[in-house]
């Protein structure tokens, strides 16, 4: 077996027993990278002022080794929150409105790659296989390759990607493409966002599928399709189970009052469809009012990428539209949504999801969507909650047996949580037992051995390609 580079934007490194930040992706990463032995490289998160990026700092732990750069201020400003958050990031989930492009901001986005290559390069091994994540490292095969590395080099796309005609609106749209074509697998979250890609690489006829699940463009071929991310199912079913004998999970059901609960979870990110959400929660307790008084709605929201204007503007927003709902539909001893900035530990989240009648899961847009694979992970079998799902997330494309709504449809969406709230235990059984199945046999240890079998060496097609 080759040895494992993983290159991601950030790098969860572990605690000082050695153990692996929580959640799914950490967790089956490190696993694959302990049993291959391997480098985990990526940005420290430390920036270095004004200075020259600083060396990379290595760290050992077994067989797996960590290497850091720091960056510059400059660095973070351009590359992360400049064009891969500013215009990356909102382009993939279709907000062509929010992205702000600028070219000095796109060069220092090809800058740092350039950096990461250069870093990469030495630690290299001719017979390692490398895995690059997500969109803040489009460019890095095509600079690992400028460089002769000619090594298995993957990618995968945490996120989704848009129609041709939203991804066009990127001036350096082509830098892009032929950066994901320097690769040997480029996986995505469903078909459609690999549908979406045919359709760029078609209507720029710089290169189509050639069938087996292979491409052609620009001069390379390449495997480009769809590895859906799983969680660690069975592990956090168990955490979930085991949560009820948490005090704060007891004191949380004292505090219900009976009520039954809504969970929420997201970061702060309007891609995540709070808002709307919101919106659709007051519209089901308006046109459903025997269930005032019966209900409360948790929301637990950590901040994120504050220093992007956008997110800190929708922090003002969600916390008003909060104050505003309690302020019109609360009670003296009736709150209808809690609301919290925190980020919670996973035996608590788990919990807390076990708690919950209903999990509202409602992105605008979104690559997956883990939060919709953990609430129906947590469910007590013998009586499950109910998953209220956006159809643009990822997650639908698998847990088909949720209720399936429009997060813009506020008034259908309040429709489905209503029903959520009253649908029989043998119909919340059957769907609940349907989506779990498909979560156990395609968790997250499923789709890391999966990916990674492609990107061996002599795994040159998905299927057998048609004969000429
Ligand atoms: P995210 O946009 O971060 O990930 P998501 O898939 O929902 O979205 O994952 C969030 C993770 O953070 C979940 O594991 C969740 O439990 C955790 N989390 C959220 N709020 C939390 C809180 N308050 N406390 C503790 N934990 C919290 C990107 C893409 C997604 C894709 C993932 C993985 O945007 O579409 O599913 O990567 O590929």
């Amino acid at each position: 077996m080759s040895r494992l580079v993983v290159v991601s934007n950030r790098v969860p490194v572990p605690d000082k027993a050695g153990n692996p930040p929580a959640g799914g992706l950490a967790v089956a990463l490190h696993a694959a990278l302990k049993e291959r032995g391997g480098i985990w490289m990526g940005w420290s998160g430390k920036s270095t002022g004004e200075a020259e990026p600083g060396p990379l700092s290595i760290m050992n732990n077994g067989a797996i080794q960590y290497a850091l750069t720091d960056l510059t201020d400059r660095d973070v400003a351009e590359y992360y929150n400049g064009f891969a958050n500013r215009v990356l990031w909102p382009i993939c989930h279709c907000r062509i409105d929010l992205a702000e492009y600028a070219r000095r901001e796109m060069a220092g986005y090809f800058r740092v790659n350039r950096l990461f290559a250069d870093r990469l390069v030495p630690l290299l091994r001719p017979d390692d296989v490398i895995w690059v994540h997500d969109y803040h490292l489009i460019p890095l095969a095509e600079e690992l390759r400028r460089r002769g590395v000619q090594n298995r080099i993957g990618f995968f796309l945490h996120i989704p990607w848009p129609p041709a005609d939203v991804f066009f609106s990127v001036p350096v749209y082509e830098s892009i493409l032929r950066g994901l074509a320097s690769y040997d697998v480029v996986g995505f979250q469903t078909d459609y966002d690999v549908d979406n890609f045919a359709a760029c690489l078609r209507r720029e006829g710089s290169g189509d599928r050639i069938g087996g699940g292979r491409f052609r463009a620009y001069g390379r071929s390449f495997i480009a399709a769809d590895f859906p991310i799983g969680m660690e199912t069975a592990e956090f079913a168990e955490l979930a189970e085991d949560a009820a004998h948490d005090r704060r999970i007891r004191e949380m059901a004292r505090s219900m009052q009976g009520r039954d609960l809504l969970i929420g979870v997201d970061r702060l990110d309007y891609s995540k469809g709070i808002p709307e959400r919101i919106a659709a929660y007051e519209a089901f307790l308006k046109g459903n009012p025997e269930f005032q008084d019966k209900v409360v709605y948790l929301q637990v929201t950590p901040k994120s990428r504050s220093e992007v204007p956008e997110y800190a503007a929708m922090q003002e927003n969600v916390a008003s539209l909060a104050g505003r709902l309690n302020g019109s539909l609360g009670s003296l001893d009736w709150v209808p949504m809690r609301y919290i900035n925190r980020s919670l530990r996973r035996p608590l989240l788990a919990g807390l999801y076990r708690m919950a009648k209903v999990g509202l899961v409602t992105p605008l847009r979104d690559g997956m969507n883990l939060v919709a694979k953990e609430f129906v992970a947590a469910q007590d079998p013998a009586n499950p909650g109910v998953l209220v799902l956006s159809r643009f997330a990822g997650a639908a494309r698998e847990l088909d047996s949720a209720l399936l709504i429009n997060p813009h449809d506020a008034e259908g969406t309040g429709r489905a949580i209503a029903r959520a709230l009253s649908m029989p235990l043998a119909e919340r059984k059957e769907r609940w037992e349907h989506m779990m199945k498909r979560l156990l046999s395609h968790d997250v240890t499923h789709w890391c051995a999966d990916y990674l079998s492609h990107l061996e060496p002599q795994r040159p097609t998905l299927v057998p390609e048609p004969a000429p």
